[in-house]
C-alpha cells in the first residue's frame, strides 16, 4: 500500500476495504437484492489479497500465466466486481455495478464466466467454486511440468465460505488436493460461524482444521480484520508446500452497526437507515457509487505488481521455444487432426464387433497421441471406462506430466475439477464414470454447459445392456435427462466409426460440452463406406428402404443395431423401412430444416428404439410408436433383459405390424 504522493500514502486499507462494502451495500439496496454480508465480512481480507498478494494485470484479464482467484462463496458476487472495478479491470464499469442483479448487466446475481473476463468460473452452487479451483491447480502444475517454469508458475487462489466447506463435494476437493500435493492452491475460508438458518452450529460441530489437516493440508488462522495478521497468514499459505486452508475469522456483515454478526445480514439489503448507520459507523461519507478519488487511485494501483510481473513473463517468454504451442493450447485451438482421420477411414476396412466403450479407447489412442492437451481420469473405474490409453500416463504428486487422473471414487469432485481445468486453458479434460452416478455429478455437469467449458464426460455402462449389476447400475432416464440440459452434447454412438466420429465431434466443441454414452456390450459395425462425419448432423439415413417406404426407424447406440434387424424383418415383408442411427439430438435439432425433412419425412410411421425412457422421443415420433424402458431394468445377463423388455426384432416387429393393419 505504498503510495507515492503523500495523499496515496494516507490511503489506509481500511478506506479501501470499506469502498468494497460501500459498493456492496448500496448495489444491493439500489436492487432490493442480494447479499451484502459476505462482501463487507471479507472486505478486508480481499483488500489484502488484491494489495499483496494476488497477481493479476487488469489490462490482460486473459493474461496465461496470472493467478486464478475463484469466489466460491458466489453469493457475495459484489465482492468481486467491487474488487475488478476497484483494481481497474474494463469490466464490470460502475455502470455495470449500479445495474448489480437487473437485466442486461454483467453483474449477474452469481458471478459468470461468461459475462466478465475476470471471472474465472460461475459460482453459487456451493461448494464447486472450491472444487474447480483444485482443478484448476492440477492444471497449473500439468502445464507447469510440460512448459516450464518461465511459461507458466502461478497460484490458485479462493475464497469460501461455511456452505463451500461443509457441502459433501467439499470433502472429495480436499481429498484430490491433499492426495496431489497441490501447493498451489490456497482457500481463504469465511469462517463467520454463520449460514442463512442462523449460527452455524445450528447444523455443524466439526473441527474443520483437523478435517483439512487429516487430509494433507497445511491449515493457519487469522484475525479477518486484522491486515497486518490477514498478510502473515496469507504469507505462510503461500509459503507452504501443501495446500493451504486460512481461517479468516470475521463479522459478516461487518461495518454494519446493528447487523453485523447476525444471520439477516446473509441475503437482504441493509436497508436506508443501517446504509446510514454504516456510513458513520465507517466514516464513509461519499455517495452511493461514489468512490473518492484518493480511494480508487490507491485501488489502481494493486494491479502494478501483476503489470510488472505479467511485463516480466511476456519478455522471458517471447523467445521461448514452447511459446508458441503453449499460445495453441491455451487459446483453445486443436492442432491438426489429418492423421485421426485416416486413421479411422482406415477402421472402415475391417470390421470389428467392439463395446463402444472399447472403439473409445481405440479412438483415444489414436487422438491422445496427437492432442497433447487431452487430459484424462476416471473415478476409479478406468478399467471399464476404458479412459488411459498408452499416451496418458498416471498425473500424480511426482509426476504432474501425467495425463491421467485417479480421480479416486469422487465423481462430483471430478466433474467440477474438470469443469476448472477447462475453465484454466490448455488442457482438454475428460472423465469417466458410470452413466448412472452422472446424477451424483449432474450439477457439475449442469455447469460445464452454463460455462462454455469443454469438458468431456466419459459414461460408460449406459443402458440395461450391463447386465448383471441390476437396477441400481443401470440406467434408464439418464440420457434422456441430460439431453434436458441446454448447451450440451449428448453423443450415444451405435458402433466404432460413431464413436470415432464423435470423439472428434466432442474435441472441437469449444464452448459446448460433450457426454459420450457407451456401452459395456459388444455391438457390431455397422458402417463400412467413407461418407465424411455422419454423426455430425446428429442423425443420419444408416439404411435406406428398398420396399416403398412405410416406417423409419430412429434409434441410438446399442439399439441402432436392432433398428436394423427390425427393418430386415419389416423388408422381408414387402414394407419398405429406413433406419436412421441418431447418436445426438442436439447436433440433428441445430440442423437445417430441408435436411430434418428428408431424414424424416411426413407421412410414415416413425418408430423410436432406445433403451431408456420414452418420454419426449414423442417430439420425433409424433403419433408414432416409442419403444423403450420405461421402468427400472432387471439384474439378468443383458440378452435375457432386452429380450425381457421387448427390446428385440421379434417383440417390436408384431408392434409395428399392429399399428400399420
Ligand atoms: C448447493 C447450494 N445449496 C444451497 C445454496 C443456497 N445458499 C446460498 S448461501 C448459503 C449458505 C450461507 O452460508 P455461508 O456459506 O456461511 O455464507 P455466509 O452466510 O457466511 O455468507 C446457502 C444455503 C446454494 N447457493 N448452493
Ligand atoms: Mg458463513
Amino acid at each position: 500500500m505504498s503510495g507515492e504522493t503523500g495523499t496515496l500514502a494516507a490511503v489506509t486499507p481500511a478506506s479501501m476495504a470499506n469502498a468494497i462494502r460501500a459498493l456492496a451495500m448500496d448495489a444491493v439496496q439500489a436492487a432490493n437484492s442480494g447479499h451484502p454480508g459476505m462482501p463487507m465480512g471479507m472486505a478486508d481480507v480481499a483488500t489484502v489479497l488484491w494489495s499483496e498478494f494476488l497477481s493479476f494485470d487488469p489490462d490482460a484479464p486473459d493474461w496465461a500465466d496470472r493467478d486464478r482467484f475463484v469466489l466460491s462463496a458466489g453469493h457475495g458476487s459484489m465482492l468481486i466486481y467491487a474488487s475488478l472495478y476497484l483494481s481497474g479491470y474494463a469490466s464490470p464499469t460502475l455502470d455495470d455495478i449500479r445495474d448489480f442483479r437487473q437485466l442486461g448487466s454483467v453483474c449477474a446475481g452469481h458471478p459468470e464466466n461468461f459475462l466478465i473476463p475476470g471471472v474465472e468460473c460461475t459460482t453459487g452452487p456451493l461448494g464447486q467454486g472450491v472444487a474447480m479451483a483444485v482443478g484448476m491447480a492440477m492444471a497449473e502444475r500439468h502445464l507447469n511440468a510440460v512448459f516450464g517454469d518461465t511459461l507458466v508458475n502461478h497460484k490458485t487462489w479462493v475464497i469460501a465460505g461455511d456452505g463451500c466447506l461443509m457441502e459433501g463435494i467439499n470433502h472429495e476437493a480436499v481429498g484430490l488436493a491433499g492426495t496431489l500435493g497441490l501447493g498451489r492452491l490456497n482457500v481463504l475460508w469465511d469462517d463467520n460461524r454463520i449460514t442463512i438458518d442462523g449460527d452455524a452450529s445450528l447444523s455443524t460441530s466439526e473441527d474443520v482444521a483437523a478435517r483439512y489437516r487429516a487430509s494433507g493440508w497445511h491449515v493457519a488462522s487469522c484475525d479477518g480484520h486484522d491486515y497486518a495478521d490477514i498478510a502473515r497468514a496469507l504469507a505462510e499459505a503461500a509459503a507452504d508446500p501443501r495446500p493451504s486452508l486460512v481461517a479468516c475469522r470475521t463479522l459478516i456483515g461487518k461495518g454494519a452497526p446493528n447487523k453485523q454478526g447476525g444471520h439477516n445480514v446473509h441475503g437482504s439489503p441493509l436497508g436506508a437507515d443501517e446504509i446510514a448507520a454504516t456510513r458513520a459507523n465507517l466514516g464513509w461519507t461519499a455517495a452511493p457509487f461514489d468512490i473518492p478519488a484518493d480511494i480508487l487511485a490507491a485501488w489502481r494501483r494493486t494491479g502494478d505488481r501483476g503489470r510488472a510481473a505479467h511485463a516480466a513473463w511476456a519478455a522471458a517468454s517471447a523467445e521461448h521455444p514452447l511459446r508458441g504451442e503453449f499460445d495453441r493450447r491455451m487459446a483453445g485451438q486443436l492442432p491438426p487432426l489429418g492423421d485421426a482421420d485416416a486413421a479411422f477411414a482406415g477402421w472402415l476396412e475391417s470390421p470389428r464387433k467392439l463395446a463402444t466403450r472399447k472403439s473409445s479407447e481405440l479412438a483415444l489412442d489414436v487422438l491422445a497421441p496427437l492432442v497433447p492437451e487431452l487430459f484424462g481420469g476416471s473415478a476409479d473405474l478406468t478399467g471399464s471406462n476404458l479412459t488411459k490409453v498408452k499416451a496418458t500416463p498416471s498425473f500424480g504428486q511426482n509426476a504432474y506430466g501425467g495425463r491421467h487422473v485417479h480421480y479416486g471414487i469422487r465423481e462430483f469432485g471430478m466433474a467440477a475439477a474438470m469443469n476448472g481445468a477447462a475453465l484454466h486453458g490448455g488442457v482438454i479434460p475428460y472423465g469417466g464414470t458410470f452413466l448412472v452416478f452422472s446424477d451424483y455429478c449432474r450439477n457439475a455437469i449442469r455447469l460445464s454447459a452454463l460455462q462454455h467449458a469443454r469438458v468431456i464426460y466419459v459414461l460408460t455402462h449406459d443402458s440395461i445392456g450391463l447386465g448383471e449389476d441390476g437396477p441400481t447400475h443401470q440406467p434408464v432416464e439418464h440420457v434422456m435427462s441430460l439431453r434436458l440440459i441446454p448447451n450440451i452434447h449428448v453423443f450415444r454412438p451405435a458402433d466404432v466409426i460413431e464413436t470415432a466420429e464423435c470423439w472428434q465431434l466432442a474435441l472441437a466443441s469449444a464452448a459446448t460440452p460433450s457426454v459420450l454414452a457407451l456401452s459395456r456390450q459388444n455391438l457390431p459395425q455397422l458402417r463400412h463406406a467413407a461418407e465424411g462425419n455422419r454423426s455430425a448432423k446428429g442423425a443420419y439415413r444408416l439404411i435406406a428402404a428398398t420396399a416403398p417406404r412405410q416406417v423409419v426407424l430412429i434409434a441410438t447406440g446399442s439399439e441402432v443395431e436392432i433398428a436394423v434387424a427390425t427393418a430386415a424383418a419389416l423388408e422381408a415383408r414387402g414394407i419398405g423401412a429406413d433406419v436412421v442411427s441418431m447418436p445426438c439430438w442436439d447436433l440433428f435439432d441445430a440442423a437445417d430444416a430441408a435436411y430434418r425433412a428428408d431424414v424424416l419425412p411426413q407421412g410414415v410411421l416413425k418408430v423410436s428404439i432406445e433403451a431408456g425412457v420414452t418420454t419426449g422421443w414423442q417430439k420425433y415420433t409424433g403419433d408414432g410408436l416409442t419403444i423403450g424402458i420405461d421402468t427400472f431394468g432387471a439384474s439378468a445377463p443383458a440378452e435375457v433383459l432386452y429380450d425381457h423388455f421387448g427390446l428385440t426384432a421379434e417383440k417390436i416387429l408384431p408392434r409395428i405390424l399392429d399399428r400399420l393393419a
